[in-house]
């Protein structure tokens, strides 16, 4: 029988590495805590958000269950479950210290769990390790392994996926990174890194989404200083961008959403707040790209001031509610703001978004437009991109908000529609 692995949270992490898992022959025991979820997987089909996967779990003796003891069968416990943030930003580690707390009763000598979910450096050791420990009589090191090896899944990306992105693991002792690096290494088709700490293995995951996310604000915030001074900031980072070296390009847009970017840096403010250090960067560029929605209005009060339109019974089109393009995943997507702001100020809003029909108020592009003045661009889905002036014209459209500068800005500028982009 080949080695039995559980992985507890079959979310969009945990689902396509059990999939892989799957397919190198480990058998694979995938538990969640929502039925429906746990029924859908066992009907052979995977589903992810509506894409087919291949591979079946019940085929190579793996399969899902709502039952934690299945976990007792298996030498690695992979947890894969959320690590959001609440309406203040802080992080909220519950569903992770519920999933130990469900695990821990069934925990076995010489197993190994390792930590997926996302996390600032010291909770594997600080938080997880102890409910693990108090809840099992094990002692971690001696009984039981735990190791953290953050996920790197890029929702919608087909060519880095989970088989071939590479992977950092730390692990509190090393006898653990060696049974968790060997796990990787036998799924995975990309460098399995060792980090010298857990710690390190935590503090990597943060750092590359930090990362990202003050390079998104440093160009927002270009974006609203060289709309003051006429300058096309997208052209001008795609010249800098031809610098072979030490330039990595970011755009500007209606703000940052996701599960990753805008979330993560929170875990390091958080943690390095209460260990006596204020992280002034990270903190000023999650306020620079939260206030991106609002720069978005402002451009749609800006436009009807200046032709003199009422706010009151003026239509605005929202199109897009996902936070990236062409994908359904609307997590912390800024056309949610975008819409709250707008409703505020009084308009009559109307949002449409072909990945998430259910949760638009048209049902199509077209019942979208109608009787809108001004259409504001919040994802760059491709059926967006390919909208001309002479298409809104003809629903009377006055203006349009391009918040992913995703349009054709030379098509427009030649029309007698308003174009207004973000830092162009
Ligand atoms: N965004 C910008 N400007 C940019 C890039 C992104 O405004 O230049 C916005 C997007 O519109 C979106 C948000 O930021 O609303 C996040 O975009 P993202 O491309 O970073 O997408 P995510 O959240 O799926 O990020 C994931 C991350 N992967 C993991 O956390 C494992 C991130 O580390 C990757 O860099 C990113 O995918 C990627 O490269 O696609």
């Amino acid at each position: 029988m080949n080695e039995t692995i559980s992985i507890v949270g079959l979310g969009y992490v945990g689902l396509p590495l059990a999939v892989l898992a799957s397919r190198k022959n480990y058998r694979v025991v995938g538990i969640d805590t929502d039925p429906k979820k746990i029924l859908s997987l066992n009907k052979k089909l995977l589903l992810l958000k509506g894409k087919k996967l291949s591979g079946d779990l019940k085929t190579s003796h793996s399969f899902a269950s709502l039952d934690f003891r299945n976990i007792k069968q298996s030498s690695i416990i992979i947890i894969c479950v959320p690590t959001p943030v609440d309406e203040n930003f802080v992080p909220n580690l519950e569903p992770i210290c519920n999933a130990c707390k469900l695990i821990a009763p069934f925990l076995q000598k010489s197993q190994l769990v390792i930590l997926e979910s996302t996390v600032n450096p010291g909770v594997s050791e600080d938080i997880i390790k102890p409910i693990l420990e108090e809840l099992s009589g094990l002692k971690c090191g001696r009984d039981f392994y735990l190791a953290h090896c953050p996920e790197r899944i890029n929702l919608g990306d087909n060519y880095w996926t989970v088989e071939n992105i590479a992977r950092v693991v730390g692990a509190t002792d090393d006898e653990g990174l060696a049974k968790a690096v060997n796990f990787y290494r036998s799924i995975i088709d990309a460098e399995i890194k060792e980090m010298n700490t857990i710690k390190e293995a935590e503090a990597v995951k943060i750092v590359e989404n930090s990362f990202r996310d003050i390079n998104i604000a440093f160009v927002n915030e270009l974006a609203m200083s060289f709309d003051n001074l006429g300058i096309d900031v997208v052209n001008v980072i795609n010249g800098a961008a031809t610098k072979p070296f030490a330039f990595m390009p970011h755009y500007p847009g209606c703000g940052v959403g996701g599960h990753c970017i805008p979330i993560d840096p929170y875990y390091l403010i958080d943690h390095a707040k209460k260990n006596g250090f204020t992280h002034d960067l990270l903190i000023a560029a999650r306020k620079i790209n939260n206030y991106m929605p609002s720069y978005t209005v402002e451009k749609v009060i800006r436009f009807l001031e200046n032709e003199e339109i009422n706010v009151e019974g003026t239509k605005v089109t929202v199109l897009g509610l996902s936070y990236k393009p062409d994908v359904e995943d609307d997590r912390e997507s800024p056309s949610y703001e975008i819409i709250e702001q707008l409703k505020k100020r009084g308009f009559m809003i109307s949002s449409f978004d072909p990945f998430n029909i259910h949760k638009s108020t048209a049902k199509s592009l077209q019942k979208a437009l109608l009787n809108t003045k001004v259409v504001i661009v919040a994802t760059a889905h491709g059926e967006f991109k390919s909208l001309t002036p002479e298409y809104l014209l003809g629903f009377g459209v006055m203006a349009v908000i391009d918040g992913r500068n995703c349009l054709n800005k030379l098509e427009f500028d030649n029309s007698d529609l308003k174009y207004l982009g973000i830092g162009r």
